[in-house]
């Protein structure tokens, strides 16, 4: 039986959210079964379309493979690598780039977002982000793409790129789905739960981090922005109820059902708690193996560089095949 191939990425612009992890990061560890082959990346290409310190960005991109193998990414099992080791990425993108159009990249969402949280650097790299990552999922003939709510439009858009390229140019890129979880695609700011947790708020209490000792965690929900209403509910406009719901749902595997039932008559304070230490049960093992990883630094080095071959071999195999089929070979 032909395996089905996985590519996920995350970009090493902070420490990952429970946001990251509960919309994508967990179901990377999931994916890893028999039937699929899954490469996973740093995205730190991706993390320069914003005004970055070149000394965090590489203590960053090392923490954050750290916190994936953490998280259960098995890198025996499943490539994981740095995006800038593996060149093909960004020459695939010029390739994808001429199959773009601008009206395209104008209707995505995410571009209209940091454009105005970031309106004093609106750089090209911002604009065509979704064009390299684009090259990230067809240079592996990804099948499926587990990513957050937020990166559903871009995965799309790797669609009808692939799409169009085949039908110029002949079948040569295998057309992508993305994959999103049932519970926690988005999940919203504690402080403002109309938007989602993002890792780079300017707030720290509008997130949890992955990496947030037990008492913190307990601290931000119990300030976690809610409203007057007297019942918990899961219902239309309860924003911050909804979100500590979803949040409650995706840490303790109950069904929304089972949780109102729960906290049927209960207030705020008790459901605040419950939260709290669902999350902390699911994160406190991970930051533990985070540690160990992050001492041993050249371990985490031969994981990356042979993440970075493996990888490479596959993408160059698609880069030739693209390039052929377009004329340059
Ligand atoms: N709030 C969220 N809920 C569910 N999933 C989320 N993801 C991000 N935020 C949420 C998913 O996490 C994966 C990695 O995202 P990324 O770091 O590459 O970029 P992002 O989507 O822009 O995430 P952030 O946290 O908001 O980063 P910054 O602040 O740097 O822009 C993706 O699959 C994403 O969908």
């Amino acid at each position: 039986m032909e395996k089905k191939i996985i590519l996920s990425g995350i970009k090493p612009t902070g420490i990952p959210t429970l946001g990251n992890y509960i919309g994508a990061l967990r179901n990377w560890r999931q994916m890893q079964e028999d039937d699929k082959y899954c490469y996973y990346m740093v995205a730190d290409l991706h993390a320069l379309t914003v005004r970055n310190d070149p000394k965090e960005l590489r203590e960053q991109t090392r923490s954050m493979a750290a916190l994936l193998i953490a998280c259960g990414i098995d890198p025996e099992r499943s490539p994981l690598f740095i995006q800038s080791h593996v060149h093909q990425h960004a020459e695939l993108s010029w390739l994808l780039g001429c199959t773009t159009y601008m009206g395209e990249l104008n209707r995505m969402t995410q571009f209209k977002d940091k454009s105005q949280k970031h309106s004093d650097n609106i750089n090209a790299g911002l604009y065509t982000y979704p064009v390299l990552m684009a090259a990230d999922i067809l240079i592996y003939g990804a099948h499926m793409v587990p990513v957050g709510d937020d990166q559903k439009q871009h995965v799309e858009l790797a669609r009808n790129i692939a799409i169009r390229f085949n039908n110029a140019f002949g079948e040569t890129f295998v057309v992508p789905e993305p994959v999103m979880p049932k519970f926690g695609a988005r999940i919203m700011g504690l402080q403002d739960p109309e938007h989602k947790m993002s890792k780079t708020d300017t707030n720290p209490n509008g997130y949890i981090s992955m990496l947030d000792e037990p008492a913190v965690i307990m601290k931000k929900f119990k300030k976690a922005v809610t409203d007057c209403e007297p019942t918990i509910a899961y219902a239309e406009g309860r924003h911050g109820c909804n979100n500590l719901l979803t949040i409650y749902c995706a840490c303790t595997g109950k069904t929304m059902a089972e949780a109102v039932a729960e906290f049927e008559g209960a207030g705020y304070g008790k459901l605040k708690v419950a939260v709290a230490e669902a999350v902390i049960a699911e994160i406190e093992p991970i930051q533990a193996t985070f540690k160990r990883y992050m001492d041993d630094e050249a371990e985490l080095d031969r994981i990356v560089k042979k993440g970075a071959q493996q990888a490479g071999e596959r993408a160059q195999l698609t880069l030739d095949k693209a390039y052929r089929a377009v004329g340059l070979r």
